[in-house]
């Protein structure tokens, strides 16, 4: 087996007899012309699916009434465009959609898959080769899929030695070193998994960047990854350093009002466009954990990414301007940094700038409620960055899937413009005027041989892509298509596992942080507990967040009676929040300092409440273990022992989560561990 190198992209072997009838003579013929690179690429994708699910080698025709399968630009297939659909329905599916439908020509019933441009089919291809892997009926099909966000994009927070910044899955796939010479296969790989999830960009190095990446040693291996991924629709970005006039210019400033700074910029714009005519843009974190950034030089968010995005407008790039931007000097609530230092240039962002909010407002926790600035700045466009990698989440360690996590978020209603208006309307730029839309993961991906060291991580990727295209898709669905791509269409894996995966994010809250408790993770590493407050020996730190636990009770006041960061929200949302009574449990502890009696919805006391919760998440953990150890015959030898292992190690972290919290917490509450609950060692 190949340890899951393949991805989703596995194609396996249909074996159910009857599909397999149905498909091959259906799939037998194609029409198919294929003038361009991508087209070319869907081309080799389609018959090397064919092959290994069907044995099928099509043959291809050279009319549209001889073929079964039809591919091609609405264009191409002028003649029959009319029998398709109508004019409305090609633009609403725009320059990144497609269509597939059933058609019937000369009595003759056939599949065809169209769009408006060569990047539409090649996402058609895949969609319809998502539809063999998941053994979907193909005589009834009426899809029409189009991207909800425009861009989709994988931040990889990888550094030119070949680290990766939160990195758990080996090191950076790029090899800066070989390149530009030499195009790794895998880069090929990457591409062609990301168009199969609709993904279109890709930033190649850390936010916190090394200023030598704009350097035309490393532009020239840039251009190398650009022209490898351009047939499959994938741009390249570059985070950049603020500082980079300095530190590979020779200028003595930064300033961005400086003439000769933004000469700078213009000048590299030009320098990068010549190598990459279709680059994509920047990614800056500017002011944030010690970069350098605007203010260092006394001026703004807006100052700096507006020069920045003057440089790169004529070439039509972009810039991806960061809102997380945390100070611990800044003696206040760091949820409410953000906030507070962009919402008052909302509408002071040059078109091309879109501002990049992480989905909560402190740091890609197991669970945030969303980002305060998600329906405050109605005059800019922002997008949405989530993480893949999991950071907080266990590493590459923990089977978590991160779907229900974007989805809370995505679903959230900020009542921006009233109810209904959702983060996902937001980040589709439904309510405010917004030129640019777009949504950013920060890739889990590395040179492990299964690409993100564990192999239901590869899950999160999956499902980042599928939701930055169109986040009304529901975990569920997500799941179900991976599973069935990934590893069978056997239901009776595909339901338990289904089952596992949409509960796993639950479960890891419950044994991290319960009930709205946040970042109480290992000092430095951020991985197992550290809610010791000694520990974290940063007075500041733990003045400004933390879990707040003393006699009296646990959490963070966040109130108008705290640091008042509620007030951010728009009112119902702030009241809701605001209000111990209305305020979701599962917020709570974000929110509010409760008492340790305190009455919780499940009648339990909060102390007993978060012993419960903390012990329901060891079992959990249990249990996904026994429902994978039933697995043993369903999916390969390689992968069930990889994850039975990397379960093993799960059960005792959760454990020690659990133990260490419930044992810390309780020489505050000074609470007896409530019955049915063994003490912890
Ligand atoms: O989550 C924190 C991480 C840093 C990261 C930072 C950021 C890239 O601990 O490692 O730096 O966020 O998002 O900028």
């Amino acid at each position: 087996a190949d340890n899951g190198y393949k991805l989703w992209l596995e194609y396996h072997k249909i074996t159910d007899a009857a599909k397999v009838k149905i498909y091959t003579s259906q799939l037998g013929t194609t029409f198919f012309q294929t003038k361009s690179a991508q087209s070319g690429v869907a081309y080799n994708e389609l018959s090397s699916g064919l092959i290994d699910m069907l044995n099928l080698k099509p043959v291809k025709v050279s009319s549209v009434k001889d073929g079964g399968l039809i591919i091609g630009t609405r264009n191409e297939l002028r003649d029959i465009d009319h029998v398709i659909a109508a004019d409305s329905l090609f633009e609403r599916i725009g320059n990144e959609g497609y269509i597939i439908k059933n058609i019937v020509i000369a009595g003759r019933k056939k599949v065809v898959v169209t769009a408006n441009t060569d990047i539409g089919i090649l996402y058609g291809v895949f969609g319809f080769l998502r539809l063999l892997e998941t053994q979907t009926d193909i005589n009834k099909l009426n899809i029409v899929e189009y991207p909800r966000t425009m861009y989709r994009i994988l931040d990889h927070w990888d550094n030119l030695n070949r680290t990766v910044e939160r990195g758990y899955a080996g090191a950076s796939i790029w090899n800066w070193h070989k390149l530009p010479g030499y195009i790794d296969q895998r880069y090929i790989d990457y591409a062609r998994a990301n168009a199969s999830v609709g993904i279109n960009g890709s930033v190649l190095n850390n936010v916190n960047a090394n200023a030598l990446i704009l350097t035309t040693d490393y532009l020239i291996k840039v251009k190398a990854l650009a022209d490898a991924f351009r047939p499959y629709g994938i741009k390249v970005y570059l985070s950049v350093k603020f500082s980079s006039p300095i530190e590979i210019g020779k200028l003595k400033t930064a300033d961005p009002l400086d003439p000769q700074v933004q000469q700078w910029w213009k000048d590299k714009a030009n320098e990068i466009y010549h190598y990459i005519p279709d680059f994509g843009g920047f990614l800056v974190k500017a002011n944030s954990e010690g970069q350098p950034g605007p203010q260092t030089y006394g001026r703004t968010h807006a100052d700096g990414a507006n020069m920045l995005a003057d440089a790169l407008a004529p070439h039509h790039g972009i810039v991806m301007w960061r809102a997380f931007v945390y100070d611990n000097n800044v003696p206040d609530d760091r949820a409410k940094q953000a906030y507070n230092e962009f919402k008052p240039f909302d509408g002071k962002f040059r078109p091309n700038v879109i501002i990049q909010v992480k989905n909560g407002a402190i740091d890609f926790q197991p669970r945030e409620p969303f980002h305060p600035l998600f329906g405050a700045m109605p005059n800019t466009s922002l997008m949405i960055e989530f993480q893949l990698t999991q950071e907080y989440l266990g590493f590459s360690t923990h089977l978590v899937f991160e779907a229900p996590l974007f989805k809370e978020c995505l679903d959230a209603d900020t009542y921006a413009m009233g109810k209904g208006a959702s983060v996902a309307n937001i980040l589709e730029g439904k309510y405010n005027r917004k030129l640019i839309t777009g949504m950013a993961g920060v890739a889990n991906i590395g040179s492990d041989i299964n690409w993100c060291g564990h192999p239901f991580a590869q899950a999160n990727w999956f499902a980042f892509g599928r939701l930055a295209w169109n986040p009304g898709q529901s975990s569920d669905k997500i799941a179900d298509e991976w599973l069935r791509m990934t590893f069978n269409n056997d239901l009776t894996f595909v339901k338990p596992m289904k089952r596992v995966m949409l509960q796993s994010r639950e479960t890891a809250v419950n044994y991290m942080t319960p009930l709205g408790l946040h970042h109480i993770m290992g000092v430095n590493t951020h991985y197992g507990p550290g809610p010791w407050v000694d520990d974290a020996g940063r007075a500041d730190w733990t003045a400004v967040y933390y879990h707040k636990a003393d006699s009296g009770g646990i959490g963070f006041n966040r109130t108008s009676t705290g640091s008042n960061a509620v007030s951010q929200y728009l009112i119902p949302v702030r009241d809701r929040f605001e209000n111990l009574n209305t305020c979701p449990e599962k917020y709570l502890l974000w929110f509010h300092h409760v008492k340790w009696t305190y009455p919780t919805k499940s009648g339990r006391n909060l102390w007993n409440e978060l012993v419960y919760r903390y012990y329901t998440g060891v079992d959990s953990v249990k249990s996904m273990q026994q429902i994978w150890n039933n697995m043993a015959s369903k999916v390969d030898a390689e992968r069930f022992t990889a994850v039975k292992q990397l379960m093993s190690i799960q059960y005792q972290e959760a454990q020690r989560w659990r133990d260490a919290c419930v044992l810390y917490f309780q020489t505050f509450s000074q609470l007896p561990i409530p019955p049915g609950y063994e003490t912890p060692a």
